[in-house]
Order: structure tokens, then sequence, then C-alpha cells
């Protein structure tokens, strides 16, 4: 049974259905996405309705310093002020991309606050569904279900199914898809890892990251959507603390018939948890680089080879992130690009705006840094439903190299 929307007041309410249960057509919608910057013409934006800081579970633990409030003390339900003032700065994003003549949908309603119990792991509640980027992948025209590792959002993905059920019915190309669901068990984890990480100096850390070793094991097929970047032909994904080898060997071997070659993409970041404030696609050609991640040696290879230019962040505005924040300070670089000229930026990010109107950018300023906390910025607050342009070559030199996962392997 669907839960009320008391409590979700921004959430997408229940779909109207038919007798047997059949969703009704939305007249012209469209599903089909390759990338993150042709134009933009249906997304799905986050909200903070009910959302709850978990009490920490070993895959979030490796994120989250020790300490952290969010490692205990603060779990729970999140304020309803900060709740209220996210929901602002996400109603006031939606708004803007509406104007612009952007279709936006939102999360459905799930009660975050019941406790996650399945056969190999309990958990006290829910996450939330702010950013849908993490959950949702869009393959031209498949949109998937990812295998995530943070126990309290193992059900994330029922705040789409409504939206992917409607999308099903009204696009008769578009498939819906969910990866092989993970057991989260405490065999999914180096548990040793987990108890030791808070002891461990920023230097240990790092020396672990470089020798690619994070809290998840390879007891399962584990990856978070927005650890995937989409580049046309090209799909690079990041090994960390989200995302396995078996989950990359996974995306390898169902995407790569499909035409699409997958590559490994891998950076000096001693929490490395999604590509999409490390290394982002601009339009064809350009790349920003997070200058405190640098690329792996060799890593650049396919980007020179193929005259990609990369240039380099700027500094954030900020010095920290805001409280109870997963997220590091560079969620200045995460933006959203809405076509080849124009792009979404965090409204306090002047530096920011400033180096994309100097690479030739219209910035749109957007009142987000109050929502962060809830997980994440502007590209990770959304999901690409559909965007215009078709799956391009972007990559025509390849070579094989230290971006073949192969290279990672152990
Ligand atoms: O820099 O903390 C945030 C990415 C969220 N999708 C960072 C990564």
């Amino acid at each position: 049974m669907s839960i009320s929307n008391d409590f979700y007041p921004n959430a997408s309410l229940p779909l109207e259905r038919k007798e047997s249960g059949v969703p009704y057509v939305r007249p012209g919608l469209h599903v089909e996405s390759y990338n993150d910057f042709d134009p933009l013409r249906h997304v799905i934006v986050g909200i903070a309705d009910n959302q709850h800081i978990p009490e920490a579970c070993p895959a979030s633990n490796e994120k989250i310093p020790a300490n952290s409030p969010m490692r205990g003390s603060k779990a729970g339900r999140r304020t309803q002020e900060s709740i209220d003032r996210a929901n602002e700065c996400l109603n006031g994003f939606a708004q803007i991309l509406e104007n612009r003549g952007i279709i936006v949908d939102r999360p459905g309603a799930v009660d975050w606050h019941n406790s996650i119990n399945t056969p190999d792991f309990s958990i006290s509640s829910g996450f939330g569904c702010m950013p849908p980027r993490d959950c949702l992948l869009t393959m031209g025209k498949s949109m998937l279900m990812a295998p995530m590792s943070f126990r309290s959002r193992y059900f994330e993905y029922l705040a789409y199914t409504d939206l992917l059920r409607e999308y099903f019915e009204s696009d008769q190309q578009c498939m819906i898809e969910q990866a092989p669901r993970p057991r989260l068990s405490d065999d999914s984890f180096r548990m040793d890892y987990v108890a030791a990480y808070e002891y461990l100096s920023d230097e240990e850390t790092m020396a672990r990251s470089l020798n690619k070793e994070y809290s998840t094991r390879e007891t399962d097929i584990l990856f978070d959507a927005a650890d995937v970047m989409r580049l046309g032909k090209d799909i690079f994904v990041q090994h960390g603390l989200t995302t396995n080898l078996a989950g990359i060997h996974w995306i390898k071997r169902k995407y790569e018939p499909m035409g699409y070659r997958i590559h490994t993409l891998s950076f000096a970041d001693n929490h490395p948890i999604h590509i999409d404030a490390t290394f982002c696609p601009l339009r064809p050609g350009l790349m920003l680089l997070n200058p405190h991640r640098p690329l792996f040696a060799g890593q650049r290879e396919i980007f020179e080879k193929n005259d990609w230019q990369i240039v380099e962040a700027v500094k954030p505005a900020w010095d920290n992130p805001p409280p109870l924040c997963y997220s590091s300070t560079w969620l200045s670089m995460n933006t959203l690009i809405i076509d080849h000229k124009t792009v979404c930026v965090e409204a306090s990010e002047k530096a920011q705006m400033e180096q994309f109107d100097k690479l030739g950018f219209n910035v749109i300023p957007v009142d987000l840094r109050d929502a962060y906390a809830f997980g994440g910025g502007l590209h990770c607050a959304t999901a690409d439903v559909w965007r215009e342009g078709k799956c391009e070559d972007y990559f025509p030199n390849q070579f094989s190299g230290s971006h073949n996962i192969e290279h990672w392997e152990y």
C-alpha cells in the first residue's frame, strides 16, 4: 500500500491508474540520454521530505569522519526546519528548470522512518531521496536502478518505481531495469577495515585508497550510478567507496554488447565517492577536473589523444561543507549542464561561476547550499530522463591502457 503524501508534500502523487493497475500514458514522454551536456528536456529533481540521518553502516563509516555526530548521536529524522529549507532550495531549482521549459518530476513517497530488515542485515531507518543521481542510471533508452552499498539506501529505488512504471508505459522504447540486488551482509565488507578506519590518519587512508582498498569487498556487485560518467559511446566508471570491481565488470558485461566501451578512472583521493565532484564533462571536448584529486598516471591519455581539454576547477567558495553534510566543499563543481552553453551553478560559488563564464557558458545561479547536507549538489540532486541528441563517438582514437579494468585487478 502506498503511504500518505502528508509527510511528503513535495513528492509526486501516486500514479493515476486504470482498473487493471496500468498507469495512464503521459503524452509526449520520452526517455533517452547519453551524456551530461546535451539539451536537457526532462529531469527528476530530488526532495528532502522526511529525510533521515541513518545510523552508521559499514559502507557509510568510511565516508563519515569518526568524530562526526552523523556516526550516531544525530541519527534520526533531520529537523523540520532543515527539511523545509532544503525543500525551498530544491523547489526553487525545479522552478528554474520548469521556467526554461524542462519537464521536472519528483520522487514518490516512501516511509524512510521505517527500519530496514532483510535476512542479512537490519538498520534503524532509510535515508531519503534527495540525490536521485546515485540511484538511477540513464543509459540511452534504459533507466537502471543501481545496486548501492549503504544499507540505509537499500530500498531507495522504491521512490522511483511509480515514475519508472509510467515512463515504461508512455515511451514504448524505454526499458526499466534493476541491477542484481546486493546482500550487504557483514561478508560484503572488510569489517576489520571498517573498525580500524576511524583510527587511521589521512596519509593512511590515502595509502589504502591508492592501493585500491576500500571497506567494500568483492562479495556483492556494487555501484552507485553517480560513479558512472557517460560520454556517448564511452562510459567511465570510478572504482572507490561505492563501486567495486565486480560492479564495473557487471557494467562492462551488460553494456559492451550494446556498443558502449567501458573504462575505469581513478584519482588520488582518500574518499573516492561519486565521480561528479571530481571529473565532470562540460561539453564535447571539455572536462573539469578537481585539482585536489589528480587523475592517476596514464589516465589522461584517452582524453588527450582525442583532443579533449582538461581544465582544473577553481577553489570552492567555502572552507567547510555545511553541518551534517556527507560531501566535501567540491560540490562547487557539481553543476547541472542544461545545454552546451548553459550551466546551473550553486549561487554562492562566485569563482566557479566566473570560471564558467570565461569558458563561454551562460551561468544560472541556483540557491542550493542548504540542501547539500541531504546528499549533494546540483548534479546529485537530479537524474536525467531526456536529453536531446544521439549516442556520439567522442573518442574515436581507442587504445588499450591504464583506463582498462585489467589495469586495476588485484
Ligand atoms: O566531494 O564529497 C560528492 C559527490 C556527491 N555525489 C565529494 C563528493
